[in-house]
């Protein structure tokens, strides 16, 4: 019986690559491989891409602090000429793996080039099918400026946000700066294709925006400033394909609870994610807020028109109103992540997830959908 082929796609030039390589090893060791032939593909931080064997990638773990990488490749790939005539990639005289016989790649990478729609886009004009949301979802997704446009276009509940382009705060600072001083303060200033938290600023007075612009512009020319929410942080995984009606489902909430002044949660809480975040799931919350969010989430998703999976997060405020802060097209991966203990809750084991969005890639017709 023929297995499916699956490339695991992991490393990349991002920050991230510690923790995608962490992730690579999660998934390998959940997927069924009486089902699933797992190929590694590692992307070096210079950015080269060679092979990883799955013993390698099985014993990816932190060691006295330090993550995981991919190994550099030592040697440039040559091509040669076999005896029946075709072309083959080699490197040190062996051929290389040729990611076009894969049935589906599982991409897990952060940021740009990674998240950002570029590796969808590689996937597309390569013919392979992929894991998770599309060129146009992926970039959007990215972006918490055209994420905003999206989510206001759909009727979503946004907060007040300015948008700082690098051409804007370069001619019009004023503006922007007065656009800015018109928010309720705090506010947060984010590079606006920023993957992670880098570059991110609490700003609490006008004057201080100016050079937390300057500092997320050290990231992307294209800086957003969002109206800080005070509310509970509520997370829903939405998972689907165009193959049911809805689209998609979603799950039961969980909640990311911050730490209080003293550096202790301030009630007993269930999970700690890997960055050592609490984890309540399901959140506590009155059945008809968490109906009112959970239908939001879907909306959302396909505000974005994603594909396969998706977070959605957003904030619940004392009065009861909620706001959506972003959706996540690339969710913390990992066994412990929110994503899979979201469905875990569920009766969804990790192994049955990493199955089900393989399988939705192998069902989903290769260009335009
Ligand atoms: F392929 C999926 F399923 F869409 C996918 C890809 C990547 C889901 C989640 C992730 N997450 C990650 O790669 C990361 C959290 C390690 C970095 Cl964004």
């Amino acid at each position: 019986s023929h297995r499916t082929k699956v490339a695991l796609v992991f490393g990349g030039v991002s920050p991230e690559h510690g923790i995608s390589c962490l992730t690579a090893a999660s998934v390998l060791g959940a997927i069924d491989q009486e089902r699933y032939e797992v190929v590694g593909v590692g992307i070096a931080k210079s950015g080269r891409w060679t092979q990883v064997p799955l013993e390698t990638i099985a014993a990816y773990r932190i060691v006295n602090g330090v993550a995981p990488e991919v190994a550099e490749p030592q040697d440039d790939a040559v091509f040669m000429v076999t005896e029946d005539g075709a072309e083959v990639a080699t490197r040190n005289g062996e051929e290389l793996l040729d990611i076009r016989g894969v049935d589906a790649a599982f991409a897990l990478l952060h940021g740009p080039f990674g998240e950002d729609g570029t590796i969808q886009g590689m996937f597309e004009m390569m013919g392979i099918r992929y894991v998770g949301c599309g060129v146009t979802s992926s970039a959007v997704g990215m972006d918490k400026h055209y994420m905003r446009v999206a989510f206001e276009a759909a009727g979503l509940p946004v907060g007040p946000y300015v948008v700082a382009t690098d051409r804007r705060w370069r001619h019009f600072r004023d503006e922007v700066l007065a656009e800015v001083g018109a928010l309720q303060f705090p506010v947060f200033v984010k590079p606006a294709r920023g993957g992670s938290s880098i570059g991110i600023s609490r700003v609490t007075e006008p004057g201080e925006v100016a050079a937390a612009i300057e500092k997320a512009r050290e990231y992307d020319p294209k800086v957003v400033i969002e109206q800080g929410v005070r509310g509970r942080e509520l997370e829903c995984a939405v998972l689907g394909n165009p193959d049911i009606p809805d689209g998609c489902e979603a799950s039961p909430l969980g909640e990311v609870r911050v730490l209080a002044d003293d550096g202790f949660y301030d009630y007993e809480t269930k999970y700690f994610d890997e960055s050592g975040a609490a984890l309540d799931i399901p959140a506590v919350v009155d059945d008809e807020v968490a109906a009112r969010i959970r239908a939001l989430a879907k909306r959302a998703y396909h505000a974005l028109d994603c594909e396969g999976l998706a977070r959605a997060d957003f904030f619940l405020t004392d009065d009861g109103d909620v706001f959506i802060n972003e959706i996540n097209t690339m969710p913390g991966f990992t066994e412990i992540s929110m994503f899979p203990q979201l469905w875990q809750s569920t009766g969804m084991t990790y192994p049955e997830l990493v199955g089900r969005l393989v399988d939705m890639a192998v069902a989903r017709p290769l260009g335009l959908r």
